[in-house]
């Protein structure tokens, strides 16, 4: 079946062969098919928007190869304790007053305790009391702590699959792709939006790209946000130095998981800070549709709101509004 008439299908079952071939089209070819896809579910020209905020940083168990965060590599990174929640709040609220409509919280853990996550639903409250959507990442969860995120009223929990089955044992050793197989299941399960995506310039081939989205692509309901990141080198990694991904091979990734995850919103995530604003207009060309918005990451820096405005501005782009606070204003028009 060819990708234009794909447009309004949504399958789970795409073969190897089939997203290899997408790749492979010619790059003109490729992102009109992915614009049409894109066009078909979405607004060409408007862009969700989520703001970061690291609540615990460092001194984490795991030893995935890119992260900053790991207590196996010396990263200079400074290790913070869970954060208060009037802190948590201030910069929810900040995020929100520069347009932001989604607040994600990311906390360096292999996974969190119970108490751990009664701190973090006691911030999810708060966020969702400003009128912002919420989405936590903090590792394995158990079906049991997916349902007490869920009852807290989450909207979506980011868990990335990183890269593909095949390459991912390169990366990270102290736990499984099963693992974060199973921690999706417990998310959907849970009734949570599913965030998962991974990385791209870690060093894996054209072929691990193909296959981490063909894993994304036959979960059994595709994710509601894919991330794609471009890996961001952290000097003291074992990845600092890797050679870069070509940008244009970026682009066709983002296109094929356009493609492949018609009405998903694709995020165009880590790594924009070394993107030029070239590089991130055939992005949003090729399906993207939303980003990381406001100076930090989680530890490391990103375009400031100026500069997004300003390359949205030179787009015609809008940043789309909060969903949530749509429906409250139609529920009473007091925004209670
Ligand atoms: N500890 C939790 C976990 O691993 O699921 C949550 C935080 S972790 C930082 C969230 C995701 O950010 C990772 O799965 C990875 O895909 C992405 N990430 C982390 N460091 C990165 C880097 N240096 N460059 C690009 N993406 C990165
Ligand atoms: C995702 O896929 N990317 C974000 C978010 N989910 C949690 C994290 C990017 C981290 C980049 C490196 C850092 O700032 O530490
Ligand atoms: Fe820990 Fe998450 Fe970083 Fe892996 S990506 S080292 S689990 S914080």
């Amino acid at each position: 079946m060819s990708a234009a008439h794909a447009s309004d299908a949504v399958r789970n079952d795409w073969t190897l062969d089939e997203i290899r071939a997408l790749f492979t089209r010619p790059f003109n070819d490729l992102l009109f098919a992915a614009q049409q896809v894109h066009r078909a579910h979405f607004d060409a020209n408007q862009v969700q928007v989520s703001t970061l905020l690291s609540i615990k940083t460092g001194a984490c168990s795991e030893d995935c190869a890119y992260c900053s965060q790991s207590a196996k590599y010396d990263t200079g990174l400074e290790r913070e304790r869970l954060l208060p929640l009037d802190e948590v709040v201030a910069a929810a609220q900040a995020a929100k007053d520069k347009g932001s409509t989604r607040f994600c919280m990311g906390a360096a853990w292999r996974n969190p305790t119970d108490k751990n996550l009664d701190r973090v639903i006691e911030m999810i409250g708060a966020v969702r009391g400003l009128g912002m959507e919420t989405c936590v990442t903090l590792g394995m969860l158990n079906q049991g702590q997916a349902k007490r995120l869920r009852d807290a009223g989450l909207d979506y929990y980011n868990h990335n699959l990183d890269t593909s089955p095949e390459f991912y044992g390169n990366v990270i050793t102290t736990r499984t792709f099963q693992d974060r197989l199973d921690t999706l299941q417990h998310v959907r399960a849970a009734g949570i939006n599913v965030c998962s995506g991974g990385i791209l310039g870690m060093g894996e081939s054209g072929n691990d790209r193909a296959r981490m989205l063909q894993e994304l692509a036959n979960l059994p309901q595709h994710p509601e946000s894919v991330p794609i990141n471009m890996l961001v080198q952290i000097e003291g990694t074992p990845l600092y130095g890797n050679d870069k991904i070509d940008a244009l091979e970026f682009v066709r990734t983002i296109a094929v998981a356009r493609i492949l995850m018609p009405k998903s919103y694709v995020r165009l995530s880590a790594g924009r800070t070394d993107m030029s604003d070239e590089m991130q207009a055939l992005c949003f060309l090729a399906g993207a549709n939303s980003i990381f918005y406001g100076e930090r990451l989680l530890t490391t820096d990103n375009p400031g709101a100026d500069h997004d405005h300003a390359l949205f501005d030179r787009l015609g782009i809008r940043m789309q509004a909060s969903e949530l606070e749509a429906d409250r204003q139609a529920c009473c028009g007091s925004g209670c």
